[in-house]
């Protein structure tokens, strides 16, 4: 790195990616500028340790309040930020959810992204900033091909992966218009122990790790039979930055070229706490039951039913399959991962586990107070 200090804008920063690309890229020397919207209680939990005083001198990490469907505010930020590199992360990122809010889907996923791309240019800002769009596997859909690289037909299956792939287009169309540095990475699933609740992987780690210290009897999924790429959100965002430190901008599948079911994931986060687990039924009825529990710290009866299927967490259209094919990504860039599955799942047991912990304590009687534990 040169002796100026780079300057990365970051949307979404409180999310998930967007917390751990500050720290990779704080850590790298950069100066962090980060879009996080206004809420009725504190949303930087995932950040919080990296906050400083705005009262302390040479601060490299800022906060900015801020909204993707705000054009006013995006330029206005950007033009007082200058970024070297822009990473658009903001996103309402869930699918399910994206049915039930399509509109505001397609404007904060869609339309927010060019409206990023169109400061950088109304702005003059073309040969100086780079621009990270966050695309997603979600893209391919009903997938034309196994696995999926970056000359797989898109064949996008809810309002979110369609809002997609309108901001994955424009990317294109500004970078083969305007000249500018504009690339997708397109990422398959990546998840951590700060993944959002709702999404599948981190709603198993999270009961499993309640159903192991006594606090819930069992939990509810949708599509046991979907199979996803999945990767440590860790690796993800180092890619995310080696994107833009290639030569040439150009789009990229990122993921680990390995596809596990949604019951083999359950069944795997049950073994992180010694529990072997038996599945019984078929479709709606399919259910999970203790088989067997090796582990003396969780006394799990054998026989005892935790998991069911529940038709309400079913989409009305499912992507059934994904995974992806990261040989440009390895070639070109050299990509690889730190994390396979079993560590992830580890990585994500071991977090949810103590976090749980402290519920149980509160449970059993203890002091009221969460740093307890820390
Ligand atoms: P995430 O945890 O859901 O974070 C999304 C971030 O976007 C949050 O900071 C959220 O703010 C912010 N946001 C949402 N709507 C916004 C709006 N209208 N204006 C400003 N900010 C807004 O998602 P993630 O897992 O970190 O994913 C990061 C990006 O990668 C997303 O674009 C996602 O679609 C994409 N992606 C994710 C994956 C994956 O597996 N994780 C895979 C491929 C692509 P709040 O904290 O206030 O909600
Ligand atoms: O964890 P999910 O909600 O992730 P999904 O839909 O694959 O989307 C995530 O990955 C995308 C990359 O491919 C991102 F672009 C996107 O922003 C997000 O991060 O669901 C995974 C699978 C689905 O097939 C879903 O139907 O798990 C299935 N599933 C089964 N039961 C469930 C549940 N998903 C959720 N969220 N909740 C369930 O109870």
């Amino acid at each position: 790195m040169d002796n100026k200090q780079k300057i990365a804008f970051i949307t979404g920063v409180t999310g998930q990616d967007g917390a751990y690309l500050s720290e990779f890229l704080l850590k790298k020397g950069y100066i962090v500028h980060g879009l996080k919207r206004r809420s009725s209680l504190f949303n930087t939990d995932r950040i919080d340790h990296l906050y400083q005083d705005p009262h302390v001198n040479n601060r490299n990490f800022f906060l900015h309040y801020g909204d993707m469907t705000d054009s006013t505010n995006l330029i206005r930020l950007i033009k007082e930020i200058q970024p070297d590199e822009i990473y658009n992360l903001a996103a309402m990122s869930h699918v399910a959810v994206s049915f039930e809010t399509p509109e505001y889907t397609g404007n904060a996923d869609g339309l927010g992204t060019l409206r990023i791309l169109d400061a950088v240019r109304l702005l003059g800002l073309e040969k100086k900033t780079r621009i990270y769009q966050a695309s997603t596997s979600e893209l391919y859909g009903k997938v034309q091909e196994v696995p999926q690289s970056e000359t797989t037909p898109f064949y996008p299956r809810s309002p979110y992966a369609v809002a997609k792939m309108y901001a994955f287009w424009i990317t294109v169309n500004y970078r083969e218009a305007y000249g500018m540095y504009a690339c997708n990475g397109i990422l398959f699933n990546h998840e951590s122990p700060i993944r959002g609740e709702t999404f599948v992987t981190r709603k198993i780690t999270r009961a499993v790790s309640r159903i192991a210290l006594g606090l819930q009897d069992k939990f509810y999924l949708g599509n046991l039979d979907a199979k996803r790429d999945w990767g440590h959100a860790k690796d993800y965002v180092r890619m995310m930055w080696m994107i833009l430190q290639a030569e040439e901008a150009e789009d990229w599948v990122i993921a680990t070229g390995k596809t596990t079911a949604v019951r083999d994931f359950v069944r795997m986060s049950f073994a992180e706490v010694g529990v072997e687990l038996d599945f019984k039924g078929e479709g709606v009825d399919e259910k999970g039951y203790v088989k067997a529990c090796n582990n003396p710290e969780f006394q799990l009866e054998i026989g005892k039913e935790v998991l069911c299927v529940d038709p309400k967490y079913f989409r009305p259209t499912e992507v059934d399959l994904l995974i992806g094919d990261p040989t440009k990504a390895r070639t070109k860039l050299g990509w690889e991962c730190k994390y396979d599955l079993p560590a992830l799942i580890k990585d994500m047991m071991q977090s949810d586990i103590k976090l749980m912990q402290k519920d149980q304590y509160l449970k059993d009687g203890g002091y009221n107070t969460l740093n307890y534990f820390e």
